[in-house]
């Protein structure tokens, strides 16, 4: 069995990177071969995921229901795209599955399910994803295990009450093998998150939780805020990230309407070329 990143090695700055480039280039493969997708969203998530799965977290690519794996619980379920990339990229799927990414029938749709390998819970219901989270790691804690729970949610999701009663929970049953990750990245659905969710850090604080507010885009930044959350002091841990959609892609940041991107077939090859030449 091989057990990835346990205890968390030095941090190599410049293989998360790459690393991160990987994972973008595989959403943009994906989601041009659909044609359309959550691209901005995945595209900014790359440098957490490249940092959570190639740094800190511990799993088995060859067994991912190993029980002393660290879970991770994606509640935004339409960032898909993100997961199939870094699963992928960790070996947990494989590479030739992807072109598969929203078709009928295939593992991968747009939104996630757990029948995936190594996805944790069924997605498409925003809102639900903290709430099951603190449950896995209360039920871990019950069981003795060392194994941990990282979750991401996102700023649209702090509209909704499910959320805040999950993070209360878990700080009432001192989660403090919980480590939520909040995306923010200030949008929405039909545009920006307008109901009032700020301060978010100082709201998570308050509830108890251990918070730092970063920029989600510097794996710097993710990294030492996931080595700071490592410790087991009876808190949960909270880190919010700022991250800017289409992250690595100039045209796809600069959109004005980044929640579901479509994209003229002819224009992918120069948008593929734009993030090697930005981040390469
Ligand atoms: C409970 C629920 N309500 C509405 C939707 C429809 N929906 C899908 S994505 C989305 C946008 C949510 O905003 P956010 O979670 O911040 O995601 P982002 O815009 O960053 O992709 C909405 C409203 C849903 N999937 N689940």
């Amino acid at each position: 069995m091989s057990i990835l990143n346990h205890p968390p090695s030095e941090v190599d700055l410049s293989a998360l990177k790459g690393r991160a480039l990987n994972l973008r280039r595989k959403m943009m493969a994906m989601a041009s071969g659909k044609g359309e997708g959550y691209i901005a969203q995945g595209l900014a998530m790359a440098d957490c995921l490249a940092s959570l799965y190639f740094h800190e977290m511990r799993y088995d690519p060859q067994d991912p229901e190993w029980p002393g794996r660290d879970r991770f619980v994606l509640s935004t379920g339409h960032y898909s795209i993100a997961m199939y990339a870094v699963l992928a990229e960790a070996c947990i799927l494989s590479p030739d599955e992807l072109p598969t990414y929203g078709l009928n029938g295939s593992r991968l749709p747009m939104s996630t399910f757990d029948e995936t390998p190594g996805v944790e819970m069924v997605g498409g219901s925003l809102g639900h994803g903290l709430g099951q989270a603190v449950g896995m790691a209360m039920g871990l804690r019950l069981d003795g295990s060392s194994a941990r729970v990282f979750c991401e949610f996102s700023d649209g999701e702090l509209q909704e009450g499910s959320t805040w009663e999950a993070a209360m929970a878990g700080a009432t049953f001192n989660c403090d093998n919980l480590v939520v990750l909040v995306d923010c990245n200030g949008i929405q659905a039909d545009g920006p998150v307008t109901v009032r969710i700020e301060p978010v850090a100082d709201k998570l604080s308050a509830f108890g939780y251990e918070t730092v507010e970063i920029n989600g885009n510097s794996v710097e930044q993710l990294t030492s805020a996931l080595a700071a959350a490592r410790t087991a002091n009876g808190k949960p841990k909270a880190i919010v990230m700022r991250t800017t959609p289409g992250f690595g892609i100039p045209t796809i940041m600069a959109r004005d309407r980044a929640h579901f991107v479509r994209i003229d077939p002819s224009e992918w090859t120069a948008l593929a070329q734009e993030l090697e030449t930005h981040n390469g």
